[in-house]
């Protein structure tokens, strides 16, 4: 089953977006297998955006993410990993469609309130970055049957 890494950003946090953010994707259907609130150290927020290292904002970025609590999760589901790029919405707030969470929570780039993993190599990546093993519950909803055939 698709597994992907979603997590709630220290302004997503502060803001008390939480339970907003949680809500859209268990409606959604989708499966929580992993669940923690911890303030990411550096290392774990610079490996993280490792791939944007040399861009301009990677400095205030790690600054921002290690600044706060975020909530790191993994959910899972049959294409959940696109699909909750469709639900978080564009980079840019501003870009982003209303009905996404982007779209309807923020305005600004550098304040977009929630990672998303964008594809199946990230999302494993991003999942053993974060959590271990151990710590992804393996179950089955018992509203399986009322949301699939
Ligand atoms: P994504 O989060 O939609 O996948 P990426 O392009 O992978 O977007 O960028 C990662 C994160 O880096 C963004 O979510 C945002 O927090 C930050 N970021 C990207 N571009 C900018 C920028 O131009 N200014 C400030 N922050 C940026």
């Amino acid at each position: 089953m698709e597994r992907t890494f979603l997590a709630i950003k220290p302004d997503g946090v502060q803001r008390g977006l939480v339970g907003e953010i949680i809500r859209r994707f268990e409606t959604k259907g989708f499966t929580l297998v992993g669940l923690k609130f911890l303030k990411p150290s550096r290392e774990l927020a610079e490996a993280h955006y490792d791939v944007h290292r040399e861009r301009p904002f990677f400095p205030g970025l790690v600054e921002f993410i290690t600044s706060g609590p975020v909530v790191a999760m993994v959910w899972e589901g049959d294409g959940v990993i696109a699909s909750a790029r469709k639900i978080i919405g564009a980079t840019n707030p501003l870009n982003a469609e209303p009905g996404t969470i982007r779209g309807d929570l923020g305005v600004n780039i550098g304040r977009n309130i929630i990672h998303g993993s964008d594809a199946p190599e990230t999302a494993q990546n991003e999942v053993s970055l974060w959590f271990k093993e151990d710590e992804l519950v393996v179950w089955q909803p018992d509203i399986m049957r009322w949301l699939h055939e």
